[in-house]
């Protein structure tokens, strides 16, 4: 029987929701004691536990049929390997967001990147930072460094540096001022679609549709109200990506109740003009999985 096989990272930013979300997904793993590979016991999935930045390689070289991984470095890849098989990115994933940003030392009086032009950058990301700039009209020398970007230039070896940026502190700790965004990244699912067997493409195509109930169910709400019949069209209105709630008669009483899950988040504000529409014994209830 065909199994399938994931690549997460073993370590790191995405390594705990990256199991978590596979999870949720009903699956269960045998670890083994190399902790490299573990074997999915109740749906055919097993886990390749690696470093991020192998993720894309794996999946390109046919190791792999899926994996999860930042677009960032899955874009940086692809790049890499323009004119290649390329990846399908098959779903965001809500988690490890963060913004791959140009900045430069505080004291610089520049104002935009295309102020940049031939500047030194220094920077993990080569071809995704050439291929962004050059979109914005950027032609600059890549000074390309793996780590500790941010060093760049106080130590004099770049004018500027092009680096991911989640809450801004390592940017401010050196001195440094974000000039512009390049482009914003989340960690998302990835997979070959192209040249894999009937089977496996079935068994991915499960694995999808739980997966998009899962997140589906963690950004919807269940809500339950009651209220007055002739106010049915305005309290559908108010209720967030509801089109179609469910109605019911309440015994002995010119009100009904309405039941609906709402597909975006439901906030205070939602279920006080609700109230004030004639509603009320308002619940909101998390939704644990849904099935389409
Ligand atoms: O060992 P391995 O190679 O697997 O891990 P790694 O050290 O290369 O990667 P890791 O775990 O640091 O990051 C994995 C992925 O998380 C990245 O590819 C991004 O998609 C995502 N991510 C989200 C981030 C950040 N936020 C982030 N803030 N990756 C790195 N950073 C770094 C950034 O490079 C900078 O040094 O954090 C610093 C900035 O953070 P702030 O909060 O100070 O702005
Ligand atoms: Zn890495």
């Amino acid at each position: 029987m065909s199994r399938l096989r994931v690549a997460i990272q073993k370590s790191g930013r995405l390594a705990e929701r990256s199991q978590e979300v596979l999870r949720s997904c009903g699956l269960k793993f045998a670890r083994s004691k190399d902790q490299l590979f573990w074997y999915g016991q109740d749906f055919p999935v097993d886990l390749l536990l690696v470093r991020d930045d192998d993720i894309p390689r794996l999946l390109l070289d046919g190791v792999c049929e899926l994996g999860i991984v930042g677009e960032n470095t899955a874009n940086e890849v692809m790049l890499e390997r323009a004119g290649q098989s390329q990846l399908n990115c098959l779903r965001r994933l809500g988690f490890g967001h963060c913004r791959l940003s140009v900045a430069v030392p505080e004291d610089r009086a520049v104002s935009t990147v295309e102020e940049l032009q031939d500047a030194r950058i220094a920077t993990s990301y080569p071809e995704l930072t050439r291929h962004l700039l050059e979109q914005r009209g950027v032609r600059a020398t890549i000074v390309e460094l793996s780590g500790s970007v941010e060093i760049a230039p106080g130590l004099g070896t770049a004018d500027a540096i092009s680096d991911l940026v989640s809450t801004g502190t390592t940017l401010r700790a050196n001195h440094l001022r974000e000039l512009d965004v390049l482009m914003h990244s989340e960690a998302a699912l990835y997979g070959r679609v192209n040249g894999i067997s009937d089977e496996k493409r079935a068994l991915l195509q499960r694995l999808l549709s739980r997966l998009e109930g899962v997140l589906q169910a963690a950004e919807s709400k269940y809500v339950m109200l009651h209220a007055p019949r002739e106010a049915l069209q305005r309290i559908t209105e108010l209720l967030p990506g509801v089109e179609h709630p469910s109605i019911m008669p309440l015994e002995g009483s010119d009100r009904i109740a309405v039941h609906a899950v709402c597909g975006e988040a439901v906030f205070w504000e939602h279920l006080e003009a609700l109230k004030a529409a004639g509603a009320s014994a308002i619940l909101v209830l998390p939704v644990e999985k849904m099935l389409a």
